[in-house]
């Protein structure tokens, strides 16, 4: 049949290649990155020869210009994975889950490997893992993958979603913060206007929105959009920076920004200061 290809994706540190290692045991090659002088790795989940799983390289932060999300996210627009395995750093979600909104966009099924559990639950804090999937609309597994804890889980929901093609069941993550509606608006505006050129050019319309906001122009030229668009589409964003008081990047940052603070105040339970005072 068809092979189930998938891309790990996740900040700097976060475990990636450790992930990597455990999923894949002695399998793993290692390819040429396209692009770039540094090397990916590719290779075959254990038991499943159906696989292919990418190990993303993690040293782009190194430019502040290139950071790995951006590399991430174009791999994954070029070469279509049908899943993405999300790993994120349980000690440090506020950072990590950024990533995770931005992979959501691209409408492609993605599973979460919340790693460093250990650490969690060593320091006694603890996830709320089913309220997180609710929040987010993606199975959430928590792992270890230092101690190779909760790996067939991960890959057992890592195949399911790529076979069924689940795609994320939550799309819209502006509504509580967004201080009347503002983002959402000029999100919907610009994906109704984009729409057709989206679809032609085959980039996920909701990340392209996102992106022309964010002032990508490789998207806007991809899109190949005319002048009236182009017109209509910076009236609708200008209003909105009018509406929302921020400008367009601090406007989409800040969407979410507020939802990551959101749901790690309801779904992350910090480890008790008992261990402090009995020092
Ligand atoms: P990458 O930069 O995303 O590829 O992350 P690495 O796989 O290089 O891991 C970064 C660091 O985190 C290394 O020191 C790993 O040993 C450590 N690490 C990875 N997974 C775990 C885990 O589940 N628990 C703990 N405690 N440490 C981990
Ligand atoms: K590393
Ligand atoms: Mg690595």
């Amino acid at each position: 049949g068809t092979v189930l290809t998938f891309a790990l994706a996740g900040n700097q540190n976060s475990g990636k290649t450790t992930l990597f290692n455990q999923l894949t045991g002695s399998n793993q090659h290692v390819g040429n990155f396209p692009g770039v002088t540094v090397d990916k790795k590719s290779g075959t989940i254990k038991r499943h020869p159906d696989t292919l799983v990418t190990d993303l390289p993690g040293i782009y932060s190194l430019s502040p210009y290139s950071s790995e999300e951006v590399v991430s996210l174009q791999f994954i627009l070029n070469e279509k994975p049908k899943g993405i395995i999300n790993i994120v750093d349980a000690t440090n979600m506020e950072r990590n889950l950024y990533l995770t909104m931005q992979l959501m966009d691209l409408d492609v099924p993605v599973v979460l490997a919340l790693n460093m559990m250990d650490e969690v639950t060593g320091n006694g804090g603890s996830v709320k893992i089913n309220e997180m999937e609710e929040m987010l609309g993606i199975p959430v597994v928590p792992i270890s993958a230092a101690k190779n804890d909760g790996i067939d889980e991960l890959i057992q929901h890592a195949v399911h979603i790529a076979k069924y093609q689940e795609r994320p069941g939550r799309k819209d993550f502006c509504d509580e913060n967004d201080h009347g509606g503002a983002v959402h608006r000029c999100l919907h505006g610009i994906m109704h206007l984009i729409e057709d050129h989206a679809k032609a050019a085959d980039i996920p319309v909701r990340f392209a929105a996102t992106k022309i906001i964010e002032g990508d122009k490789r998207i806007t030229g991809a899109l190949a959009l005319d002048q009236n668009e182009e017109e209509a589409i910076e009236h609708i964003i200008t209003q909105m920076e009018t509406e929302r008081g921020l400008d367009r990047t601090a406007a989409i940052a800040d969407m979410r920004f507020s939802f990551i603070q959101k749901l790690v105040d309801s779904c992350v339970i910090k480890p008790k200061e008992s261990k402090e005072r009995e020092r």
